[in-house]
């Protein structure tokens, strides 16, 4: 018998069942990934809570002028406003040439900023490619003089850091192909939307989802009105090349995505159960414009950042690289303030859940974890603060900042009379933080909160829309406070619909009626309805009002959208104790904005006690 023979045959046979094996794990682990749980899917981003946009495309160029004219509204939108044929808006390819890109300058700042995952447009509606593309050579390699493949760059320093990348990319609006939109109005569905689709959108996210590793999410953006079914094929795509990427809330066709995303800059009026994100602008723009000097200010992204995640969101804030690849130096000194907030204070961050209270406070708002709350303070209130309706026992209070964790004294209230609890805590003079200043407060078992309103502290009785018990010719109706800038109810267009409160009252007495409803319409140009009337009823007392402005308010919550507020005559309570109070409309005046029809964009109700 020859042995070497045989050991040669079975060293062959070994090795290709070897291989087998190894391609039939591969497999088993694509399946095994492919049946992740959606908690697993989300989990790192649910934990990151703030996150990176970046737009940069061929628009950075221009920065917001074309041929002397410079255009007020958001830079990527040049094309679009300027009117550019493709042919000739695709010559700005020739110039990009952006030799000041530094990804690891860009991952860092990211990181420095207390940022857990970054975004960057791979596609934006210009219909260029910002990585090596075969399904069209309008692209970063083919068409500039760059020839690098700036997805590429970024993909890998985000990898060698441990940040996630994410892209973006637009699917259903290109400007850049006749088939889909040619840039503007007409609706790419009734072109030829399926040859761009399989032409151009499905290679090109199998491009990014197969050459730049695992990819964190698909932002998908203005879906239009693109059929379900290329929309399910684009969700099927990516579950098949990448499990575990997470899709956006934009992809459209009514397909459930992995979460939902809130207009650009809106930022709800109340916790929001499930996943959502807002996506938000340092200054008025996305992409980079020249004199877009506008910032917001520091202090007031870190109270949204603080706002959003107390209400169950993530906060994704953009970045507008220029044309030399270089982010403003205004964007990186805010990112570096939030970073130096979240030095401090990201135990408040990361990781942690919606307020337990679902109203907001004039102070400021509430996060949580397991046995924890975590205070954040806006507008330092004098001495004390009072918190309202916490029915735990409390077992320490102190400042997130103070190493030594030294004991804030605090007293817990309860009034009798109407059942309310009320922590009181004596605050120092001034605040640790000029922009939130967090106070943890310990507490003993699961945090439970009173499920009736109680007048506050202060005397107020405050009523917000979202926690009304709202009905339709006597049917339990929803309104949508989430569809609109501002967060006011975005459907309230018909008479039929009723809200109800109950609540307890302390002291007796004639309180005055406060409506309030708030700004709607896209954050360029803010739109306001007056002229409804209303009618506010508690038992035999009725007030009838026409809803009028009588002064706005910047709501920093909400900076696009303000409050307007009305006023709605009185109620008399007689004695202590539970009332219950219904506001309803009796003529509406409806308006068009985009596509959409609004009312009466109510808000809350105050009853506020005349001294
Ligand atoms: O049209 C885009 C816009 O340019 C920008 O990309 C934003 C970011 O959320 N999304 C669209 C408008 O909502």
């Amino acid at each position: 018998m020859n042995y070497t023979k045989i050991n040669k045959y079975s060293i062959i046979f070994f090795a290709v069942i070897l291989f087998l094996l190894n391609g039939l794990s591969q497999v088993k682990a694509q399946e095994l990934k492919a049946e992740i749980s959606q908690d697993e899917r989300m989990q790192w981003w649910r934990d990151a809570k703030f996150g990176m946009f970046i737009h940069w495309g061929l628009y950075s160029i221009p920065a917001g002028e074309w041929k002397g004219t410079e255009y007020d509204r958001i830079g990527e939108w040049i094309m679009n406003w300027a009117k550019i044929p493709p042919a000739e808006y695709r010559q700005l390819a020739n110039q990009f040439n952006p030799q000041k890109f530094n990804p690891k300058e860009w991952v860092s700042l990211a990181k420095r900023a207390g940022m857990k995952y970054i975004t960057l447009t791979s596609k934006h509606h210009e219909g260029f490619a910002m990585f090596k593309s075969y399904a069209s050579d309008y692209n970063i390699i083919d068409a500039t003089p760059y020839a690098k493949d700036i997805v590429k760059e970024l993909a890998e320093e985000c990898h060698k850091q441990g940040m996630p990348i994410c892209f973006y990319y637009s699917h259903a609006r290109d400007w850049n192909e006749p088939e889909a939109l040619v840039h503007r109005k007409s609706d790419p569905m009734k072109l030829n939307f399926d040859s761009y689709f399989q032409r151009k959108v499905k290679p090109q996210l199998t491009e990014i989802l197969t050459n730049y590793g695992p990819v964190g999410m698909i932002w998908f953006d203005t879906p239009l009105s693109i059929p379900k079914e290329s929309a399910q094929e684009l969700k099927e795509l990516v579950r098949r090349l990448q499990p575990n990427c997470i899709i956006s809330g934009r992809l459209g066709g009514g397909v459930q995505t992995d979460y939902s995303s809130m207009r650009d800059n809106q930022i709800p009026a109340n916790v929001i159960s499930g996943d959502w994100e807002t996506p938000a602008t340092l200054n008025d723009t996305w992409g980079f414009k020249k004199n877009d000097h506008n910032w917001k200010s520091a202090s007031d992204l870190i109270r949204v950042l603080f706002d959003i995640t107390a209400k169950g969101g993530n906060y994704l804030l953009n970045v507008g690289p220029d044309a030399e690849g270089v982010i403003p130096a205004p964007s990186v000194s805010i990112l570096d303030e939030i970073g130096g907030w979240m030095d401090t204070y990201s135990e408040a961050i990361y990781g942690a859940s919606e307020s337990p209270f679902n109203v907001e406070f004039s102070w400021g708002n509430v996060t949580s974890k397991p046995g924890k709350l975590y205070l954040g303070i806006f507008d330092w209130p004098k001495k004390e603060l009072c918190i309202e309706g916490l029915t735990n026992k409390v077992t320490k209070i102190h400042f997130l900042n103070d190493k030594n964790k030294m004991a804030i004294n605090f007293k817990e209230i309860i009034k009798s009379n109407i059942d309310h609890h009320l922590l009181m805590i004596d605050l120092p003079d001034t605040a640790p933080d000029k922009a939130v200043s967090v106070l943890v407060v310990e507490i003993e078992g699961d945090v439970k909160v009173e499920d009736i309103i109680c007048q506050n502290n202060k005397g107020t009785i405050a009523l917000p829309g979202v926690i009304a018990n709202v009905t339709k010719s006597g049917e339990p109706f929803e309104l949508i406070f989430n569809n609109t800038g501002g967060g006011g109810a975005g459907n309230w267009r018909e008479t039929d619909i009723n809200l109800n409160w109950e609540f307890k009252v302390e002291i007796p007495g004639e309180y005055n009626i406060e409506l309030v409803s708030a700004e709607i319409g896209y954050h360029e140009d803010p739109s306001w309805l007056d002229g409804h009337t209303v009618e506010v009823t508690m038992g035999d007392q009725k007030q009838t009002t026409i809803i009028k402005k009588e002064r706005d308010e910047f709501n920093p919550r909400s900076q696009y959208w303000k409050k307007v507020y009305s006023s709605g005559g009185t109620l008399y309570f007689e004695k202590a104790g539970r009332y219950s109070i219904n506001l309803n409309a009796t003529d509406l005046k409806t308006k068009k904005i985009g596509k959409d029809f609004f009312g009466f964009t109510f808000r809350e109700l105050n009853l506020l006690p005349i001294k």
